[in-house]
């Protein structure tokens, strides 16, 4: 069996089990219309998703602190009540390799520029330059918008930036302070990263191109997967007592789709101040990694086109996004 056949076919007890309350194995049969031992059966299968569940005697199985499901009506709803125009497509999958592939491979069909595929979990999210994103089981949010851009590739100077912004605005309506951005793609509370941004491109830098717009948001890490994070994380819950994920999700859908619309028409620079206004590392010694490469200075803001400025001595490098890694000139290791 295939490891989303297993979601498919595990979801309807995930559902029973999502409110956190012990619930019989008599009753979890009567609900699924199988027998108590299949249902133990079920109960072991959910580890594979990294879903404790624990079990007492005389009273069933419960998931301890339930789960707060993606529900795509709810989602619908609140996109469409927050969105003020243009419309969004949301395709919700229980589990992924990456949502970025589905929605590159969307990216082929006549799906328009507000395509979201949003999953529960990824089996190979990824970040850049073949970094991994870890992404388990309904805590968090996988999701990738595709936008199609007719004026081709040399429009999008800036565009993870503007996205890393929608981010920001996501957070903050969520009641998060201390949310800043570290050049070109992460988004930061309180220096540790909460949220990835992953574009991809398909199309040539003359014609028509279609991206699609990868965001990795953590809203309740549970600890043995970040033990996988290779570097100082946090998450939505560490910082608020009560989160919404389906709030959080609605939220973020509409601020890229914003966001993006806004890019479209009027390109990088309308929204350069707002994101000084949220650089985190302006003014501080950083390393530039350029593949082997390697460049000390200090930050020095974004150019127009939102590249990275570092000053080295008297003169200033201008780096555009791709290869480039940053590091603050400290001993901690960020990869
Ligand atoms: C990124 O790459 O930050 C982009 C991440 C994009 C993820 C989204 S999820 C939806 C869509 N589908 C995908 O397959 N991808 C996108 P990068 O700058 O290369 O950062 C990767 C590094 O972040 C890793 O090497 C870890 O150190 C760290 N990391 C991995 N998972 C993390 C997490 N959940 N939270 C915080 N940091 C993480």
């Amino acid at each position: 069996m295939k490891e989303n056949e297993l979601a498919t076919e595990s979801y309807p007890l995930i559902k029973l089990l999502a409110s956190g309350q012990f619930c019989s194995g008599e009753f979890l049969g009567s609900q699924l219309g199988i027998s108590r031992a299949a249902i133990w059966k079920k109960i072991k299968k959910l580890e594979s998703f990294g879903l404790h569940c624990e079990s007492l005697k005389g009273k069933g199985y419960r998931i301890p602190g339930g789960l707060n499901l993606l529900d795509k009506k709810q989602l619908e709803q609140i996109v469409n009540e927050d969105l003020a125009s243009g419309s969004v497509e949301l395709d919700l999958r229980l589990q992924v390799g990456s949502t970025n592939t589905i929605a590159l491979e969307m990216s082929e069909q006549a799906v328009p520029s507000g395509y979201v595929c949003l999953a529960e979990q990824q089996l190979a999210g990824r970040g850049r330059l073949g970094r991994t994103w870890v992404s388990p089981f309904a805590r968090n949010i996988y999701l990738s918008m595709l936008w199609r851009f007719p004026a081709g590739a040399g429009s999008l100077d800036g565009l993870s930036l503007v996205v890393g912004l929608a981010v920001v605005r996501t957070l903050k309506r969520c009641g998060l302070d201390g949310v800043g951005l570290k050049w070109p793609n992460d988004v930061l509370v309180l220096d540790k990263k909460i949220a990835g941004i992953l574009l991809e491109m398909q199309g040539d830098a003359t014609g028509a191109c279609s991206v699609v717009i990868g965001v990795g948001l953590n809203v309740t890490m549970p600890a043995a997967a970040s033990e996988q994070i290779t570097q100082p994380w946090t998450d939505i819950g560490s910082h608020l007592d009560k989160v919404d994920r389906n709030k959080v999700v609605g939220y973020l859908i509409t601020e890229i789709y914003n966001a993006l619309a806004t890019f479209q028409r009027e390109g990088f620079l309308s929204s350069k101040q707002e994101w000084e206004r949220h650089d985190t590392f302006r003014g501080q010694a950083v390393s530039v990694y350029l593949g082997d490469q390697l460049v000390n200075g200090v930050a020095d803001g974004i150019s127009e086109r939102g590249e990275f400025r570092l000053k080295v001595g008297e003169s200033t490098h201008v780096f555009s996004g791709g290869e480039v890694t940053i590091r603050r000139d400290t001993n901690e290791i960020i990869a």
